[in-house]
């Protein structure tokens, strides 16, 4: 394992997968369930004190990123020989609010997160998952890219915006060999809704209060399966959600 601040040997027979957001949640996940379907897995985030131990778990390279900055992006990208598979799964949700109380900073750091990070490091490693021969794109969009509700406008937009994103590459990148998949999970008990409540644990628990929620391993298998596929077949778009909840904001919570 190499980790910062060192310079990384990230030089590797294994293909490599790149997951941002990596240092807990679906990110973390997915970062392990690659790494055992032996991808050399590199684990980006702004927290690196956790990408750290996850690296060393997975025999993995760990490095700093913060999605939202240029710079982080042209350091992180620049010192990675060879890509083959790119997760974006850094984002998440600031505040829930109706429109007219609309918190302006929020809006900014979910379209930023969201669709300019996706955006930023998806730009930068395409040429190295073209010159891979078989890359695979896979963006961590929401249902929220399909849906609104009431009072989650600013992630709602912005998902929507990064899922316009990823679809728009379909069509752009034919006829290179990378695939392009969209993962749009509902709720997953992770730290999603403790960043979007800022911290209080009780808003965030009552997200999850009386249903089944996935988990974070849940939709890291899929990510798993879908780069397991034959390079021929693009799974093109996959939404996951619990038993317990139904479209636009509905759930079945046990009292
Ligand atoms: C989050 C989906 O259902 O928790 O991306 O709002 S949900």
């Amino acid at each position: 394992m190499t980790s910062v601040p060192t310079t990384p040997s990230t030089q590797t027979d294994r293909p490599t997968a790149v997951v941002t957001g990596a240092s807990s949640g679906i990110g973390a996940a997915t970062a392990r369930t690659l790494a055992a379907d032996g991808y050399h897995v590199v684990v980006g985030a702004r927290r690196v004190d956790r990408l750290e131990a996850l690296a060393e778990e997975i025999d993995g390279t760990a490095l700093a990123l913060d999605v939202t900055d240029e710079d982080s992006v042209a350091a992180f990208t620049s010192v990675l020989p060879r890509v083959d598979v790119l997760v974006n799964n850094a984002g998440g949700a600031k505040g829930l609010a109706p429109i007219l109380d609309a918190d302006l900073d929020d809006w900014q750091w979910m379209w930023e997160t969201n669709v300019v990070g996706t955006l930023r490091m998806t730009k930068a490693l395409l040429p190295k998952l073209i010159e891979s021969g078989n890359g695979l794109v896979v963006t961590i969009t929401s249902i929220a890219a399909f849906e609104t509700y009431d009072n989650g406008a600013g992630y709602t937009t912005a998902k929507h915006a990064q899922g316009v994103l990823h679809r728009t590459l379909r069509g752009e990148l034919l006829g290179t060999p990378v695939r392009l998949t969209e993962i749009a999970p509902g709720a997953v008990e992770t730290e999603f809704s403790l960043v979007r409540f800022d911290g209080d644990e009780e808003k965030a628990a009552k997200v999850y209060e009386g249903i089944d929620p996935l988990v974070a391993a849940d939709i890291a298998e899929v990510i798993g399966f879908v780069a397991s596929r034959p390079s021929h077949v693009n799974l093109d778009t996959i939404v996951v959600r619990p038993r317990d909840q139904a479209p636009n904001g509905r759930f079945s919570r046990r009292s």
